[in-house]
This record gives C-alpha cells, sequence and structure tokens, in this order.
C-alpha cells in the first residue's frame, strides 16, 4: 500500500459566522503540535448589492472562504496534508472548494450528527454552516439563487463522491434532497448495526471503489456524543426558529447519542490508513460553551482526532534505532 503522508500543514480558520453562537472563532487558539500556516483573514466586510436571501453573514462567509481557500491550496502544493481548524463549519466551503481546484478526483468524509445540505430555500435557519454541502454540491446548482462571490468554486463535489458517517439529526427537506439524489449515509443506527470498523470499509469501498481518490475528512466535533465533547454549539436540544414569510415557529433538535471518541479515532485511523488522506477539516469546536472541564474534554477528543488523522497508532509504534536498555 501507499506511504501515508507525513507532512502536514495546519491552518486556523476562526470563522464564526456560518451560526449565530460566539465561540467557534476562539479554537484555533488551542495549540496543537504540527507545521503552522497560521490563521486566515477573517472578512469583516458586509457583502454585495444582491445579498441572498436566508443566508446570515453571506458576505463575511463568502470573503473568509475564499481567504481560507487560497491557503489550504498553497498548503496542497507544497504537498502536505492539510488540516484546517474551525470555525464552524461552513469554512468546509473554502477548505473542500481548495481541495477541489487542486484534484478533481477527491472523496469526501462527512462525519457530523447533521447532513449540512439544506439550501437557502430548504434552511429553517439560515445558518450557513447547516448549508456547506449544498453550495459544494453540483448536482444542487440549479436549486440555489445567484451566490455572487462564489463564482470561484469551479470544480463542484458531485453528490456521488461523499459519504457520511454518524448522522442523527437531519431535516425533512434535507432528507428529501438526500434520497432524490441516492447520497450515500451512515446513521448511527447503522453504525449500532455493523460497528464503526465495518462501516468505514464500507464506505470507503463505495466512494472509492477504485482506490485511487484524494480524501477530506470534514469532522464536526458534534457528531461525537455530548458526553464526549460537550463544548460545540449544536448539541442537546436546541431550538432553531423557523421563518417563512410572515409564519415562524420553534423546531426542535435532538442530537444525543452520538459517537463514542473511540468510534471517532477509529475512523481516522482507517481513512489514514488508505495513505490517501490530504486533507482533514476540525470544526465546530466552541470554547465559549460549557465549563473549563467540558472545554479541555473537547479540546482533548479533537486532539486524540486529529492524532489519528496524523498516523498515531494506539497500540504503539516501534522506536526506530533504540535498543531495550540493559544493566
Ligand atoms: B452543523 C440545522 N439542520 O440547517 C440547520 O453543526 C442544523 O455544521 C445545522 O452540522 C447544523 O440549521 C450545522 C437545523
Ligand atoms: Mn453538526
Ligand atoms: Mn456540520
Ligand atoms: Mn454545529
Amino acid at each position: 500500500s501507499s506511504v501515508p503522508n507525513k507532512r502536514i500543514g495546519i491552518i486556523g480558520c476562526p470563522f464564526s459566522k456560518g451560526q449565530q453562537k460566539r465561540g467557534p472563532e476562539l479554537a484555533p487558539q488551542e495549540s496543537l503540535d504540527v507545521l503552522d500556516y497560521g490563521d486566515v483573514d477573517i472578512a469583516h466586510r458586509k457583502y454585495t448589492p444582491s445579498y441572498p436571501r436566508n443566508m446570515r453573514n453571506y458576505g463575511q462567509i463568502v470573503g473568509t472562504v475564499v481567504n481560507l481557500a487560497s491557503k489550504v491550496e498553497e498548503i496542497l502544493k507544497d504537498d502536505r496534508m492539510v488540516v484546517t481548524l474551525g470555525g464552524d463549519h461552513s469554512v468546509a466551503i473554502g477548505s473542500i472548494g481548495a481541495h477541489l481546484m487542486h484534484n478533481k478526483d477527491i472523496a469526501v468524509i462527512w462525519v457530523d450528527a447533521h447532513a449540512d445540505i439544506n439550501t437557502s430555500l430548504t434552511s429553517v435557519s439560515g445558518n450557513i454552516h447547516g448549508m456547506t454541502v449544498a453550495v459544494l454540491a453540483k448536482e444542487l446548482e440549479s436549486y440555489w439563487p445567484q451566490l455572487p462571490g462564489m463564482e470561484w468554486l469551479k470544480n463542484k463535489l458531485s453528490l456521488k463522491d461523499i459519504v457520511y458517517i454518524g448522522l442523527r439529526s437531519i431535516d425533512p427537506l434535507e432528507k428529501l434532497i438526500m434520497s432524490k439524489f441516492n447520497v450515500h449515509a451512515y446513521g448511527m443506527e447503522d453504525i449500532d448495526r455493523y460497528g464503526i470498523y465495518d462501516i468505514v470499509q464500507n464506505a470507503l469501498q463505495y466512494v472509492d471503489p477504485e482506490k485511487k481518490k484524494s480524501y477530506h475528512v470534514s469532522y464536526d466535533i458534534d457528531s461525537l456524543d455530548g458526553l464526549e465533547a460537550p463544548s460545540t454549539g449544536t448539541r442537546g436540544y436546541e431550538e432553531v426558529s423557523i421563518s417563512f414569510g410572515i409564519t415562524s415557529s420553534k423546531l426542535v433538535i435532538s442530537v444525543r447519542g452520538g459517537l463514542s471518541l473511540r468510534e471517532g479515532i477509529c475512523i481516522l485511523e482507517e481513512i489514514y490508513d488508505t495513505g490517501r488522506l490530504a486533507a482533514v477539516d476540525l470544526v465546530e469546536l466552541n470554547p465559549a460553551i460549557g465549563s473549563e472541564d467540558d472545554v479541555s474534554k473537547t479540546v482533548d477528543a479533537a486532539i486524540q482526532i486529529l492524532k489519528a488523522a496524523c498516523g498515531t497508532v494506539r497500540k504503539g509504534v516501534l522506536p526506530n534505532d533504540a535498543v531495550i536498555p540493559k544493566p
């Protein structure tokens, strides 16, 4: 099998406007021991004469993902695996968009409680972190209004090239989109039935049967159970206000019962083992949520997952030239 990439470039994207809570922008400040390409410039400008409806903070998002995309491309050209530390999940528009510019033949493994496949016309929240996959999807182009500033996204992602793992909270219209386009997804119930190892093997076999694609893992920390990763914005029970025209009501989304940290680690270990893991996003960690303990628990979970993505083996590795000391 091919040799996994040992060179890593890490980039912070402290962007939080894809959702409404303060905090995800703080996550990149937690330091991880890898080569650092710095933080992306966050766009603060209000954008565009034709701001699309029901897309909160569109201007800042467009500006930021463009900046992130050029950094990600730079890291890929340096032949390093890219680790993008969000930020909320809207940053994956930039990282996956850049990966697609660098290499058209990618496969995305989206690990999340949510499908993030709303368009501006189906979203009940107007939060763009719930629309990322739909923005990137080739098959959904005609379901969007004009998206000014997203013209750079020329190579779109085919919905055949994405597979979800860990879903447990999908909006009804997201479900409709997924079934119409036959999007491949493993929910928590599938993991209960078959176990995480077999699920990952199946997912990879589906999305990359010829074993030649460049993998992009977009890891939303809310895929983990709230007990393992409490400091994230969309966990537990949350009320999202729905407003279409003059009607408005509340939707309660339940997202308990998520992945164990071990399952999360296993996903990355197996994908690392393919030797073709080229990019990882670690998003939605929100250090402004929960107690100090909650935050350090969540950061630690994120670190364990990133370590697995970088080739850490839980069983340990043989040291290079070391010998067992004798007296
Ligand atoms: B996340 C919801 N589907 O569109 C929406 O955390 C939640 O990046 C989106 O997965 C969650 O607002 C976005 C209700
Ligand atoms: Mn999520
Ligand atoms: Mn997400
Ligand atoms: Mn979230």
